[in-house]
Order: structure tokens, then C-alpha cells, then sequence
């Protein structure tokens, strides 16, 4: 069988049910005037793993393989926004408010926009959803069923947020998770560091966490 190098132990990847998916790489996390810096982040962190996913959604595609974006973003008139997460905190500008890269994390707005660096092509798809996790209120179960996908790939930000609750939320569905390390940032370094441990703990309790050197090289010779 074959193999990817990983944490806690090898990752038995079938390459034929695999995928990469690529968690809110937005401005509005990984810029000034965004949503992420609205609530007192050092977005600058983010922006530095950029290379690095971009290379592995790179591999991806090289090897035919599918990728999927995802974007956190509500709807303009907020309907699917619960007060409790705009309420939530002391952020300098709420979610919908108007902000210097349009209104904060709203569909079709600049900054709700996926880096241009890391943009889709219009044969990948992209999931919006509203809460952390990507399985909740959206069609992505739906897609990797059809697609017959089992096992995914996360790159993405933030590693203890929306990586690790969709991470969560994706173990409990029966797929198989593995964290590209580099690929992955949080605006803490001691949250991203933890997220790692815990996820992979006690036998990979939520998956497992490779190097995109040694993910690129599975793929490539897939
Ligand atoms: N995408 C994601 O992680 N959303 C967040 O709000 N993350 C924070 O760390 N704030």
C-alpha cells in the first residue's frame, strides 16, 4: 500500500480517492483592513504560508488530483449570520460592516476574495459557508460523495479554527485527514503548534499531519 510520510505514524493513502481542500485563504484573514486584523491579529503570518500552499495546491492539479477551496463568507443581508457571532468579541469593525476592502467577510465583496495568488480555476470547486467547520450548512459532503473521495488533504488558515473544526467535522463523517504543516498557519504560534499535537495524538485521534515536500512527492508519482 502506499505511503505518505506523516505524524503520528505513515499515511496510507489511496491516490484515487484523494483531494486537496484549501481553507479560507482570504484577504480577510490574511490582510490589513480585514476581518482577521479587525479582531487585533498580526495578519502578517498568514501571508507567509502562501508559498507553501501554493505549491501543494500546484501538485495537485499537476497530478490530476481534485482541489477544493473554501471561503467563509454570509450573505449580504446577513440572514445567516447568527447575532452570536456578530456580536461576539470587541472587533474593531463586525462582520458585514464596511471596511477599507468592502463589507467584512460578505459574499462577492474584495475582501471576502481568495488571494489572488491562491485564486480557483473555474473547474475547481469552491464551498461558502458560514460557520468554521465546512461540513455545516453547505453542499460539501454532497461534492466528495459524488466525487467518491475518502481521504483529504487540509492546507489553510487558521489551524485551530476553521482547519481543525472542519477537520473535527470531517473525521466524524468517516474521511481520512492529514494537515499539511507548512501549509497551515494561526495568528498564534503556540495555537498552530497545539493544534498539531492534539490532532494527532493518541494514534491520530483526528488525523494525521505531514510535510508538503513529502505530500508533494507521494502525488507526484502517483
Ligand atoms: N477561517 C478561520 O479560521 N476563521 C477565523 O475566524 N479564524 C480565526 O482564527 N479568527
Amino acid at each position: 500500500m502506499a505511503e505518505i510520510k506523516a505524524e503520528p505514524f505513515p499515511f496510507p493513502v489511496k491516490h484515487d480517492r484523494l483531494a486537496l481542500i484549501v481553507i479560507d485563504m482570504q484577504r480577510d484573514f490574511a490582510e490589513p483592513g480585514g476581518f482577521g486584523a479587525s479582531l487585533g491579529n498580526d495578519v502578517s503570518r498568514i501571508t507567509r504560508i502562501v508559498p507553501d500552499v501554493k505549491r501543494l495546491i500546484q501538485g495537485f492539479r499537476d497530478a490530476g488530483l481534485p482541489v477544493i477551496h473554501t471561503m467563509e463568507c454570509h450573505k449580504p443581508d446577513l440572514s445567516d449570520l447568527p447575532p452570536a457571532k456578530r456580536n461576539r468579541g470587541n472587533p474593531a469593525l463586525r462582520i458585514g460592516d464596511e471596511g477599507p476592502m468592502g463589507r467584512i467577510l460578505i459574499t462577492g465583496e474584495p475582501g471576502t476574495e481568495i488571494l489572488p495568488e491562491l485564486a480557483p480555476l473555474k473547474s475547481e470547486i469552491v464551498i461558502e459557508k458560514p460557520g468554521k467547520g465546512a461540513f455545516y450548512a453547505t453542499e460539501l459532503c454532497d461534492v466528495l460523495q459524488q466525487k467518491g473521495i475518502k481521504q483529504l488533504v487540509f492546507a489553510g488558515v487558521t489551524t485551530e479554527v476553521c482547519v481543525q473544526t472542519t477537520m473535527r467535522e470531517a473525521n466524524d463523517r468517516g474521511y481520512e485527514c492529514l494537515l499539511a504543516e507548512e501549509a497551515t498557519e494561526s495568528y498564534f504560534p503556540e495555537f498552530k503548534a497545539a493544534a498539531i499535537a492534539m490532532i494527532r495524538a493518541q494514534g491520530a485521534i483526528v488525523g494525521w499531519t505531514a510535510h508538503v515536500d513529502d505530500i508533494l512527492e507521494s502525488i507526484a508519482y502517483a
